[in-house]
C-alpha cells in the first residue's frame, strides 16, 4: 500500500476513532476519562522517544496542552486528543 492510501485509511474515521480509543485509554493513567498534564507529558516523552526525538521540554508540553485544550479547562477529552492522534498518525506517516 503506498503512503496517499496510507494516510486516507488513517483518516478514515472508524481508523481513527479506533486510534483514539486505544491511545486515550493507555494515556489515561488515572482513568478519569481526562489527559492532565503529567499523562500528556508521559504520551509525548513515550512518542518522542519512538520517533528517536530528544524528549520534550517542558515548556513544549505546556505549549502543546494549550494548543490543543480548546476549552481551556486544563485537560484533555477524548474530542481535543483526537487532534493529536491524527497529527501522530500522518507524522509518523510521513517518516516511515
Ligand atoms: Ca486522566
Ligand atoms: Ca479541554
Amino acid at each position: 500500500m503506498d503512503i496517499e492510501s496510507l494516510k486516507k485509511k488513517v483518516l478514515d474515521d472508524a481508523v481513527l476513532e479506533e486510534m483514539v480509543n486505544t491511545t486515550f485509554k493507555n494515556a489515561d493513567l488515572n482513568k478519569n476519562s481526562y489527559i492532565e498534564r503529567n499523562e500528556l507529558a508521559v504520551l509525548l516523552k513515550s512518542i518522542y522517544g519512538t520517533l528517536g526525538l530528544n524528549p520534550p521540554e517542558e515548556k513544549e508540553i505546556d505549549d502543546e496542552l494549550i494548543r490543543l485544550d480548546l476549552n481551556k479547562d486544563g485537560k484533555l477529552n477524548k474530542d481535543e486528543f483526537k487532534v493529536l492522534v491524527k497529527e501522530l498518525a500522518l507524522f509518523s506517516l510521513e517518516n516511515m
